[in-house]
Formats: C-alpha cells, structure tokens, sequence
C-alpha cells in the first residue's frame, strides 16, 4: 500500500477502537455504483454499505435535499413541530401502506422501540399480566448491536462478554412454521424476524413459510414484525420483501436506504393498535424526526421510485442471479438470492471467503464476506446490465482460482 493509505490506516489503527478489519482500501469519492480509492483506483461497490446506499453513492436529488434542508433547519427536538415530519409521515405511509409512523435514527433503535411498542401494546391491549411479555425471534438473526437486540443474538461473537441479557425472548429456527406454533404461549407478543436473513447469508426461507407466518400470527393475536432494515425499499426486487410472500407485517421495520447513505434515519410502522399504544413521554429521541433527516428521507424515497429503481433491482438482480449460476467452479456451494441481495457460499475447503474478497478488490469489485464462507452481492439498485456483466466477468475469474 503506498504511504497515504498506511497513514489513514495507522492513524486508524492507533486511535480507533478495533471493532472492525476493514479491507485495504482506503475511499476518497463515491458516485453511482462506483467508489475511488485515495490513490484514484476505481471499485465496483458490491457492499452498498450494507444496502444503505441503495439509490447509488452520492445521489444528486439527495444530496440537493439535504444542502437545501440543511440551510434552512438541521434540527428542533419534537418538543415543536416542525415542516419536514408531517411530509415525511405522509409519504413513507403512502409508500408503505402504513398507518402510524415512529421515526428514529439507526435500524437497532427501530428495532427496540418495536420491541417496546409491542411490548407495551401486549400488555395494554392484548392483556398479557405486565412483565411476562414473550417475544418470538429467529436462530442467526441479526437486528442491530444494542445490549437488548445482542440479548437474543445466537452468534457467539455479537454477545459474547456482553451480558447479563433481558429476559423475554425465545429462540426458532428460521423458515420452520410449526417451530412457530410451537413456541407460542398466550403471553407471546410479536414474531420479530428478517424477510430473508442477510448476515446470516442470504437465507431465503422455503416457499409458503410467510403465509403460515401471517396465519399463525394473526390466528393467535401475536404481532407479526419483519424487520426490513436491509431487505427494504427494493432490495429483492420489489417495494418490501414481505411482497414477494404475499403478505402484509403488522409492523414494518425500515432503515438503511430510508435515507439513501446521507444521514442515519430508520422507522417504525404500524397498524393504529401497536404505535397508537404510546402516549407523550414515554418514548422519543433527540434526533429522531428531525427536519433534516426528513428532507433526506423524502428525497431518498422518491428517487428510488421516480427512478424505477425497485423494478431495476429486480431485472439487473435475476440477471446477476442466472450469471452467478452460469459460473463453473468447484469452489461454489451455493448461490442464493432475491432481487439484488446475492450471495456466493463457498465450500470450507475453498478457503475464506474474504481471500476472495481481497482477490476481487484487486479486480476493482468491493464485497464482504459474512460467517467465513460467504460473499455477500449487493449492489445499488441503478446498476446497469453492462455493469452487471463487467461484475460477472471478475467474479467468474475470481471464483475459478483456488485461494485455499
Ligand atoms: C454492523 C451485519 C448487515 C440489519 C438488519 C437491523 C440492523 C441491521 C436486518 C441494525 C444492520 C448492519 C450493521 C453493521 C453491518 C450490517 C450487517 F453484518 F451486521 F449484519 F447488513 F447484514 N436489522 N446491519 O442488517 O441497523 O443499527 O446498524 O443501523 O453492525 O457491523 P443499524
């Protein structure tokens, strides 16, 4: 690496907490699909950011909305109203379908104040006895990295040396409806779970799942909660992955692209019953709902749609699919994916995942490994064709060699 990344890296090192082992590459400039590096090298973004940069790096509309947002009003508190939090209600309703909205900042903080809100909707509408409310999750799920969310986290790694944890929570496999039916008790409140799990890998659940999801959880007066942090606003190709199911949550979870890569902005939606449960003090946020964060949502959201960026998603994502599955390597376990939310399982013997991460970044592709053996594709939504194949073209070279 030549000196000014080592410094960034070092400095990095030096100063840092080590919660993370980035690659080496240090990026200076975004644009579209494109990343740079310091030294002008130019990367395919495979990452996305964790699919919060969906709407592409740097999307002009957006970043119009904030400056023009941010020399007007940054931030009041919601101890006033201000002109952006109706707008943005309005739209992301109308988009979702929704009823009620709560507006926070990070996915983990969506997460736990639906977490709260079903909790707090158990025990004065459902009539659970207070304090014995039971939340139903999934084996490797992934909702955030609060002390509440890691409580119920099955990965050694995300709680380990973190506890002690809050009750509440019990645990299934994911994709099993009869694990489900067993598990619920007269005190059960909410199912929280992924569309499809994306840490985990890209794990599709088997057809039909959803359905006796949405039977059983409407059937037993129990919350229905899909947390479409990273699997919303087109991610799998259509609007919500509950789509592709056929179903509708009680209570949706967005975050991540909700704001396009510009600023932290995550919410919670809901029929009236669940969020109508709140009344004034006992939830909020500094930050949550702030003018700011509206005007960048708005703008992120009606790109996206504008833009045809979900049924982008769901043309480039079926031809990244089919050419993954074109590729001829004994390195390959699995392919799995919806829409754009790929992912390449490599067999144990092929070697970790992130070699070959490393060996697609000097083919100018960034991607991130996930537990070991999995590289995770997941481009912004405006990829095109050409750029799908010019991916397609690396991966292949890339997956054929043996980095064992
Ligand atoms: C990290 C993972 C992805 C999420 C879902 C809630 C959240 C996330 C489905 C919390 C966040 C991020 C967190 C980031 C890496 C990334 C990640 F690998 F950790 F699991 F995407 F798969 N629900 N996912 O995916 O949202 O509070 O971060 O805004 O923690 O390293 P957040």
């Amino acid at each position: 690496m030549s000196a000014s990344v080592i410094d960034f890296v070092a400095t990095e090192a030096r100063f840092g907490a080590h919660n993370y082992e980035p690659i080496g590459v240090v990026l200076a400039r975004g644009e579209g699909v494109w990343v740079w590096d310091t030294e002008g090298n130019r990367y395919l973004d495979c990452l996305s950011a964790y699919s919060a940069v969906s709407q592409g790096h740097c999307h002009p509309k957006i970043l119009a909305a904030m400056v023009e947002q941010a020399h007007r009003l940054t931030l009041t508190s919601r101890a006033f109203h201000n002109d952006q939090l109706a707008l943005f209600y309005e739209e992301v309703a109308a988009l979702t379908g929704s009823h009620k909205v709560l507006p926070m900042n990070s996915g983990a903080e969506a997460v736990e104040s639906a977490i709260k809100s079903v909790r707090k909707w158990g025990y004065e509408v459902k009539g659970v006895p207070d304090g014995q409310a039971e939340i139903i999750v999934c084996a490797n799920n992934f909702h955030g990295r609060t002390l509440g969310i890691v409580g119920f986290s099955t990965d050694p790694e995300t709680r380990a040396h973190f506890g002690p944890f809050a009750p509440g929570f019990k645990i299934i496999p994911f994709g099993d409806a009869a694990a489900l039916r067993d598990a619920i008790t007269p005190n059960t409140v909410a199912f929280l779970v992924e569309p499809i799990q994306g840490e985990a890998g890209v794990i599709i659940p088997p057809p039909g799942y959803f359905t006796e999801v949405r039977e059983l959880c409407t059937a037993n007066n129990v919350m229905l909660v899909l947390d479409e942090i990273q699997t919303g606003l087109g991610r799998t190709g259509k609007l919500l992955a509950e789509q592709h199911e056929g179903i509708e949550a009680d209570v949706t979870l967005l975050g991540k692209a909700l704001s396009g890569g510009f600023y932290p902005v995550s919410a919670v939606l809901s029929n009236n019953e669940v969020l109508g449960t709140l009344r004034p003090g006992q939830h909020g946020s500094t930050f949550g709902g702030n003018p700011l964060a509206c005007a960048v949502a708005r703008a992120a959201m009606r790109v996206l749609v504008e833009e045809g960026m979900i049924d982008n998603a769901a043309r480039q994502g079926a031809r990244f699919l089919n050419g993954l599955k074109d590729i001829r390597a004994n390195t390959i376990r699995e392919i799995r994916g919806r829409g754009l939310m790929l992912a390449v399982e490599l067999h144990p013997e092929a070697g970790r995942a992130r070699r070959y991460c490393e060996a697609l970044q000097a083919k100018g592709i960034l991607a991130k490994d996930t537990h070991e053996h999995t590289i995770r594709i997941a481009p912004p939504l405006v990829i095109t064709s050409d750029q799908v194949d010019w991916a397609l073209e690396r991966l292949a070279t890339t997956l054929t060699q043996d980095l064992s």
